[in-house]
């Protein structure tokens, strides 16, 4: 564990090596000098006053103050407030549906605007935000300290916050304060750790008064002190404060805030299999030898990473031909095999002349620079580097031809490393300073802005550079912010190999789904660590239930391929890639889903039952709970089971819920149970299988989302529903059903066989295969 700075300083030599060491001491001295120029706003803080005047805008007023002015506008999906002076950030995000026309008040220094059931008051003593007659929000009136701004928002007794992206501290964020500026912690962090790599500005708000989420449209750093029993303190550096509010319940919020900052493209399929990485592959036949592992051993892998090993000196855009001659054929072989590989990419480009990525980025200015124009150079992997200001819709093309000619190798995907942005810095904020420029969009501003938008600039260069070549890019990334989903998946980065660790994991995951970030998972078996075998197997058998499945180590800890366990975690790990696979025709499905609703396929328990609280159980869309086993030695715990009978995956026991069931944990399976309601699309051998869980009234129905996988073509959407013994099949699109007919099996019951178009099909053992049909009328033993 780096729990201490000096233990942390010293992980980190052992990765940067003492030349980087000194470049690093370096670095942090001209850091902290130009910092020096920008401090943080001082002096005391000033109320904007009362509210003296409305003026009617489309869609909403104008209100002013003596010392800001607030804009409020009203949307189908809730309101925008802007208060100013300050500016906004370029706009990023979707164009806004028109604003509706409210009602406006005014009576004595009080104003309200009401459009749709949804009315804002305005007053003296601060606002209130009410739906349907009900106060979902209600805020102080904010103050100013020079450039930045702070407001405090009432917090109710039973309310609980979920949010803010990544975050290493329990899932309810209350109780806390947190810092909203990306971060690299440096190869390690445990299950409390300051920012991580991605933060986001937002919170989801469940209450007693209905819930509702908060956007704050303000990239610069932020600090929300949430540790008030009463009170949210919300506090952004500089910018204007702009808010964007999306009343209701988390399933309604979320997908009304993912349609304004964007949802994640269908990803293509092999995405969603098992991935395999280890950063220490250092060639060509060290690759080639992981990927007959897996293969030999038939364990499923659909994709391979190159972290920044098969580079040239960690040259970002080169290949080093030393270590890696046939790079193409050796992905072209791959990928005959079914596995695509994945290259890592790093923002920074070596300072060094004669290096073409270089020169041909000075030649163009693509790079950030300092006031008075001299290029800012800082220590990464390779050396001292310029860095893409991605800011720069030129420097954006200009990266995007440079990921071109590696996608040509024929590569399947990227992956974004290193844009919080970070650099080695011996001490202090391991980024650049602060007065760094950057183009935004040729709005021209500083690193204070754009910091918390660079890894979601990178993502969009890159995905945008890939669009051209593919219909769907693959890419993850460890930085972003608000509507990095559009674009890449994310990763949590370089997380410690402990008990503790894969505990927070989950919620980390939790929480970025509800910050909008749908798509991501942990290193398996931790980052920087070496996970014994029972660590391993149990982070394997969560990270086949989390949308992004990956294992991935340090070049410092023993190789990690999942045989080097012996038994019986290999047997064990088998079995989880086989039921992934199996799974996968119900996670393209959620994956579709979330294309269309932004929500994320991994989902708290309180999407079912408002008051659930646990974090150490979710769900999987709709039909799956997964009660993974968090801790040493455990054979067995109790779930959380919301509403609903539920059967345990693995026995058909039936369970009713709401409540707490015990439920075995032995070494080779976690808790896992299907939704009593639910008809679950599985791959099994080369068939697809309907598995049908009965509610009480023996109804069960699914969706069956299917395309070729990748590309633009047709898709077809299957709709199952069972009910009064019926089996109704009603397909959409132009898609051909790929599959020999369709299996049918029936849990809770004896399915004895199925008559469709007056024809008998007997069952053997449960087991039904049936042809295309529109209805089937199930016959059952008893
Ligand atoms: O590229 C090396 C690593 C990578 O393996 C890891 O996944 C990233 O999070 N990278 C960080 C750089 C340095 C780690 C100390």
């Amino acid at each position: 564990m780096a729990e201490h700075p000096w233990q942390r300083a010293l992980l980190s030599l052992r990765y940067i090596g003492s030349a980087g060491a000194r470049r690093a001491l370096l670095y942090a001295l001209v850091r902290d000098a130009w910092n020096r120029r920008l401090p943080p706003p001082k002096g005391p803080w000033r109320p904007v006053g009362p509210p003296l005047a409305m003026e009617a805008l489309p869609g909403g007023a104008r209100f002013r103050f003596p010392e800001a002015e607030l804009e409020a506008l009203l949307f189908p999906w809730g309101l925008r407030l802007t208060w100013s002076p300050g500016r906004l950030p370029p706009s990023y995000w979707n164009p806004e549906l028109s604003p509706i026309e409210p009602l406006r008040e005014e009576r004595e220094g009080r104003f309200a605007l009401e459009a749709q059931g949804v009315r804002l008051e305005v007053g003296p003593e601060g606002l209130r935000f009410l739906r349907a007659g009900r106060v979902f929000r209600r805020e102080a009136l904010p103050e100013r300290r020079k450039e930045a701004w702070r407001h405090r928002v009432a917090l109710a007794p039973g309310e609980r916050l979920y949010g803010l992206g990544s975050v290493a501290a329990p899932l309810d964020r209350r109780g806390r304060a947190y810092r909203l500026w990306n971060r690299d912690v440096g190869g390690s962090y445990g299950p409390e750790e300051g920012p991580l790599y991605l933060t986001i500005p937002v919170l989801l708000s469940q209450g007693p008064e209905g819930g509702h989420l908060v956007f704050y449209e303000n990239p610069h750093e932020a600090l929300v002190d949430l540790s008030q029993p009463e009170e949210a303190l919300w506090t952004f550096m500089g910018g204007a404060l702009r808010y964007h509010l999306f009343p209701g319940d988390p399933k309604e919020a979320l997908s009304a805030y993912t349609a304004l900052v964007g949802r994640p493209p269908l990803p293509p399929r092999f995405a969603l299999g098992f991935h395999y990485a280890r950063w220490g592959l250092s060639t060509e036949e060290e690759v080639r030898e992981v990927a007959e592992g897996f293969l030999a051993r038939g364990l499923p892998l659909s994709a391979l990473h190159l972290d920044i090993d098969y580079m040239e000196g960690h040259r970002v855009f080169t290949v080093d031909r030393d270590r890696f001659p046939h790079l193409e054929e050796l992905v072209a072989d791959l990928r005959a095999k079914g596995v695509r590989t994945v290259l890592i990419l790093d923002p920074g480009v070596k300072a060094e002349k004669g290096f073409p990525p270089y020169e041909e980025g000075l030649r163009e200015g693509v790079f950030c620079t300092l006031p008075g124009g001299a290029l800012l150079k800082a220590p990464v992997w390779p050396g001292w580097c310029a860095f893409p200001d991605f800011t720069h819709p030129r420097a954006r093309a200009w990266w995007g031809r440079w990921v071109q000619t590696l996608w040509r190798l024929g590569v399947g995907g990227f992956w974004l490393d290193m844009n919080e942005p970070a650099a080695f810095a011996a001490w202090g904020d391991p980024t650049f300073p602060l007065p760094t420029r950057h183009a935004l969009e040729g709005e021209e501003g500083d690193h204070r802005l754009a910091h918390n938008l660079y890894g979601l600039l990178m993502a969009r260069a890159t995905y945008e550079a890939l669009k051209g070549e593919t219909a769907r890019p693959f890419l993850f990334s460890r930085s972003g912010w608000a509507g990095l989903a559009r674009y890449a998946w994310n990763w949590t980065g370089d997380v410690e190999s402990s008990w503790p660790a894969l505990r927070r994991t989950v919620g980390i995951v939790l929480g970025l789904g509800l910050s909008g970030v749908p798509y991501t998972g942990s290193d398996i078996g931790g980052f920087s660590g070496h996970p014994s075998s029972e660590l391993f197997l149990r982070w394997f058998q969560v990270g086949a239930f989390m949308p992004f499945f990956r294992v991935h180590s340090a070049i410092t800890t023993p190789r990690r391929e999942p045989w080097r366990f012996g038994e019986p975690v290999l047997s064990v790990v088998r079995r989880f890639l086989e039921l992934r696979q199996a799974l996968l025709p119900y996670l393209y499905t959620l994956a579709w889903e979330a294309s269309q609703t932004g929500l994320p396929p991994v989902r708290p328990l309180f999407f079912l039952d408002p008051s659930a609280e646990a974090e150490d159980a979710f769900l999987l869309g709709e039909a799956l709970l997964v009660a993974p086993v968090l801790e040493e030695g455990v054979r067995g715990r109790s779930v959380p089971l919301p509403r609903g009978p539920w059967y345990e995956f693995w026995t058909d026991r039936l369970l009713e819920g709401p409540g707490e069931v015990q439920a075995e944990a032995p070494l080779d399976r976690i808790p896992l149970f299907v939704w009593g309601g639910a008809a679950l699309p599985l791959l099994e051998g080369e068939g697809l299988t309907l598995h049908l869980y009965p509610d009480r009234e023996g109804r069960a129905e699914g969706l069956l989302y299917w395309d070729e996988g990748e590309g633009e073509g047709p898709f077809r959407l299957d709709r199952f529903r069972l009910e009064g013994g019926r089996l109704l099949w009603a397909e959409e699109g132009a898609y051909p059903w790929p599959w020999e007919g369709l299996g049918v099996r029936l849990h809770g019951k004896e399915l004895l066989g199925a008559w469709v178009e007056g024809r008998w099909y007997g069952a053997r053992e449960g087991r039904l295969r049936l042809p295309p049909f529109r209805e089937a009328r199930l016959e059952v033993k008893g």
